[in-house]
């Protein structure tokens, strides 16, 4: 009997993009030990394959915002990779997960969350991962520790909409007002 040709080896998933890009992650937390995490899980993105890791802004303190239950620890981390957008995003789920990560139902309290915000100047309608993050220019807990990362990394980082600083600080001087962020000492 003819035996079919063996299929050889099963390809990689994908290939790591040739040139690396610029991801910025927003990081929050509100149960749960929150430095304890969140130092986790800076050590879980510094390890992510294809990637290099480049600095992560202080820790933000705030109340929930469309969320309910402790106050929020947050910050945001960059770093240089060559995973595709969505294995980026499901590796960040992965280490969501690893810090028991629930979701009873939106904006539900958590353990770890990771967010996507931006990735270099792509612009996603992927409906699983749009980017920027829709919600960014909403929220001083993800504004104000960008912006913070962005000055200590030499202007390096995405910024949405190409906006210019000065009014984007303004944007993000104001959330943070409107939504009592604070910004804990180092
Ligand atoms: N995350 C949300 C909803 N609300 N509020 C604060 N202060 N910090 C967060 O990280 C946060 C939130 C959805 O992801
Ligand atoms: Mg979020
Ligand atoms: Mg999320």
């Amino acid at each position: 009997t003819a035996r079919r040709p063996s299929p050889g080896p099963m390809p990689a998933v994908t290939e790591p993009l040739a040139a690396p890009r610029r991801a910025v992650i927003g990081l929050g937390a509100n149960l749960g030990d929150l430095d304890a995490t969140l130092d986790a899980a800076c050590a879980a993105i510094a390890a992510l394959p294809h990637s290099r890791w480049l600095g992560v802004s202080g820790r933000w303190c705030s109340r929930p915002v469309d969320s309910s239950g402790p106050d929020y620890l947050n910050a945001v981390a960059a770093i240089e990779t060559r995973l595709a957008p969505r294995e980026l995003l499901a590796a960040l789920q992965a280490i969501e997960n690893a810090h028991g990560r629930e979701r009873p139902w939106r904006n539900a309290p958590r353990t770890l969350d990771l967010d996507v915000l931006l990735i270099d100047d792509l612009a996603c309608d992927d409906p699983v991962l749009l980017l920027p993050h829709p919600r960014l220019l909403e929220r001083a807990f993800v504004l104000l520790p960008l912006l913070e990362l962005h000055a200590t990394l030499g202007g390096v980082l995405p910024l949405p909409g190409r906006a210019d600083r000065a009014g984007l600080q303004a944007l993000a001087d104001r959330l943070a007002r409107e939504q009592g962020l604070e910004r804990r000492p180092d």
